[in-house]
This record gives C-alpha cells, sequence and structure tokens, in this order.
C-alpha cells in the first residue's frame, strides 16, 4: 500500500508540498494540470513543471487524478477518435514521467454532486452534503451554486465554469444517449486504450459515479457491484482498473464496498478513502474517516485491503472542514492528514497482528 495525497498544484491549492510533507507515510501527491479542458493533450513542459515541483520533497507523480474524457468520447459524437487519440498522446507523455496510475470518470456532465459544500455537523465542523430532494428539476441551480463557491479562480475539477456555461448543450449532447450506449461507449474508449496502456506501462482506473444513481435524467454507470463486475469483464486485461472509491460507492447503502475489495484487489490500482453518513431519507453527509462516524465501513474495507495484500495506491478522501481551515471543500490539509494517521493505524496493526499470528 502506498500513501497519496491530493494536491491542486502550485497557485492552485491553500496546503504547500512542505506541509503535507509532514503527514506520515505519504510518498505519492496526486496530481493533475486542472487548467486543461477536457480533450487537450498534456504537454510534456507542462508536466515537467509539475515534476520540478515535486522533486525537492521526494514525492513521486505516480497517480494523476483525473485525465478528464472529453464530452464528444462519452456520447460518441463527431469528434470522438479525435479526442481518442489525444488522450492516447497524454498517456504517451505521461509515461515519460513515471506516471503509472490514471483515475478517470465517465459520469455524463457533472462529476461529483453534492447540495451543500459546509452542512454543519454536530462536533461544529461542515461537511459536504448531498439532500435527494434538491437533486430533481433545475441542473442549472445546482451548478450555479456549486460556481458561487469557487473562490480565487480555483476551480472544481469537474465543475469548470466554461463547461457549465454550456449546459444547455450538454443536457442537448447526453439527450439521446441510453445507460447501454453510454456503456458502448465506454468500452470503444477503453479498447482504443488499452495496447497503448499496456506499452506506456499506465493502468486506466476508473472512478465510480458519485452520487452512484442516475441525477437530472443522466444514465450514470458504475454504480454497484454488478458495474464493476460488467466493466471488467467487458474489457478484461491487468490495465482497465478502478480507482475504488469507498465514499461513492457507500452513499448507496446497498453497495458493500468491503466485497468489492475481496473480489477485485487485483483491479483496483487505487483506492479513495472516505466515510459517508446516512440519513433514513437517502440523504447523507460526509463524516470523519473513523469507522463509527459512518456508516461505510471503514475497518472492514482495511480490513479486505489488507488481507489481499493490496500494494497499490490508497489516499484518504474528502474531509470535513476544521479549525477554521480555509481550504477546498472536501481537500483540507487537517481531517485529511487524521485520516492518513488513521489508515497507517489500522493498517500498522494489521501488519503486526500478521506477525504475531505467524
Ligand atoms: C471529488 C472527486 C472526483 C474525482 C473524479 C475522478 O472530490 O472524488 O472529482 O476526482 O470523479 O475522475
Amino acid at each position: 500500500m502506498q500513501i497519496g495525497f491530493r494536491w491542486y498544484g502550485e497557485g492552485n491549492d491553500n496546503i504547500k508540498l512542505s506541509d503535507i510533507k509532514q503527514i506520515p507515510g505519504v510518498t505519492s501527491i496526486v496530481w493533475a494540470l486542472h487548467d486543461k479542458m477536457p480533450g487537450v493533450v498534456w504537454e510534456e513542459a507542462e508536466i515537467a513543471k509539475v515534476q520540478k515541483a515535486l522533486e525537492p520533497y521526494g514525492f513521486n507523480m505516480d497517480v494523476v487524478e483525473s485525465v478528464n474524457i472529453h464530452d464528444d468520447i462519452k456520447t460518441a459524437s463527431e469528434g470522438r477518435d479525435e479526442y481518442i487519440a489525444n488522450y492516447i498522446q497524454t498517456i504517451r507523455n505521461l509515461s515519460k514521467f513515471g506516471v503509472k496510475v490514471i483515475c478517470y470518470n465517465f459520469m455524463p456532465v457533472f462529476d461529483w454532486t453534492r447540495t451543500d459544500l459546509h452542512y454543519p455537523l454536530e462536533d461544529g465542523s461542515t461537511a459536504m452534503y448531498y439532500e435527494k430532494g434538491k437533486i430533481q428539476d433545475d441542473p442549472k441551480q445546482m451548478a450555479d451554486y456549486i460556481l458561487s463557491k469557487q473562490k480565487d479562480g480555483m476551480s472544481f475539477p469537474g465543475w469548470e465554469p466554461e463547461r457549465m456555461a454550456r449546459l444547455d448543450e450538454l443536457f442537448a449532447a447526453y439527450k439521446n444517449v441510453s445507460k447501454e450506449q453510454l456503456w458502448e461507449n465506454l468500452i470503444y474508449f477503453l479498447k482504443k486504450l488499452m495496447p497503448v496502456c499496456r506499452e506506456c506501462n499506465i493502468k486506466m482506473a476508473i472512478h465510480p459515479d458519485d452520487p452512484p444513481w442516475d441525477i437530472f435524467g443522466l444514465p450514470r454507470l458504475i454504480v454497484d457491484a454488478a458495474a464493476v463486475d460488467r466493466l471488467l469483464t467487458a474489457v478484461d486485461d491487468p490495465f482497465n482498473c478502478l480507482t475504488l472509491c469507498s465514499g461513492s460507492f457507500s452513499a448507496n447503502p446497498n453497495n458493500d464496498v468491503a466485497a468489492i475489495v475481496r473480489k477485485h484487489a487485483n483491479r483496483i490500482a487505487f483506492a479513495h478513502i472516505r466515510n459517508v453518513r446516512h440519513y433514513p431519507n437517502g440523504d447523507f453527509v460526509e463524516v470523519s474517516h473513523r469507522d463509527c462516524d459512518g456508516h461505510t465501513g471503514i475497518l472492514e474495507i482495511i480490513r479486505a485491503y489488507h488481507e489481499s495484500g493490496f500494494d497499490g495506491y490508497i489516499r484518504p478522501d474528502h474531509g470535513r472542514h476544521i479549525w477554521n481551515e480555509d481550504c477546498r471543500p472536501g481537500y483540507g490539509l487537517y481531517d485529511r492528514a487524521m485520516g492518513i494517521m488513521y489508515i497507517l493505524g489500522c493498517w500498522d496493526m494489521l501488519d503486526k497482528l500478521k506477525e504475531v499470528q505467524r
């Protein structure tokens, strides 16, 4: 298991690499070129700048989150093959810098979706919240709310103002894309990529849809264990992998994330550990990584990774906003650092127990 920490880059994140360096165990910075729109090639010179920033701290750049997919690829529109060619060029360029895993998602129009980015928790902190009743008719209202929370030019990945300004056009593009067609488009994309991934030794690791159900009439694919089985079977290649996000899947209480880990450990390239608490009406809120604070089953998930001998990358996911930290929603330093200590505490103890039992 190798610990990563998501960092948005120089000038795009209040957190400094020197702060991250002080968190025990972190070896990888999970990064991206956040100013690149989907479909554009990531140039070597741009990647080299990130490498230069990480080098003094000894962090590697093995994991990218995310190289986003152009909507023409998702909808099989005119530009699809050209955008796939660009994606392939980006893979080739990334491989020159030792990148091993590319996290991406295949969500139509929106990436992760929340209705309140600063929902007050009983301990005085705030966290991201999803109110089912609010995600019904007006996607624009929600997009406006999320955009209003983006300050100082720090846009949220998947919510780029440029894309949100074209919301009507985007919805129109997906109008005739059924769930089955979206599956076909995903598989088409992956099959084109696999030979290059093998050559470049880069795993494609899909992130589940968050939340794992259709929203605003848009189909969402990676929502449960059956979808994971389908994806991994349809493109049965060791380079077609998962970013197994515990919090995304467990927003649906019927999903058993530990069971997915046990079944597919060798196809999980990247693990996100996030804890979620459900309310009886289907709303949910993100909470601390401690098992008993939520319903995700963090301990069982970590145990499943440990028992499977997981040697991929793992990172703490969304944390609460605590101690008045001025941070990106879900991506503060403090609660995620505590998340790492929780994961490491569990992991080290499991190592110890294994040693004693030998
Ligand atoms: C939100 C993240 C997602 C994730 C992408 C992966 O905080 O979990 O935005 O990075 O869906 O492509």
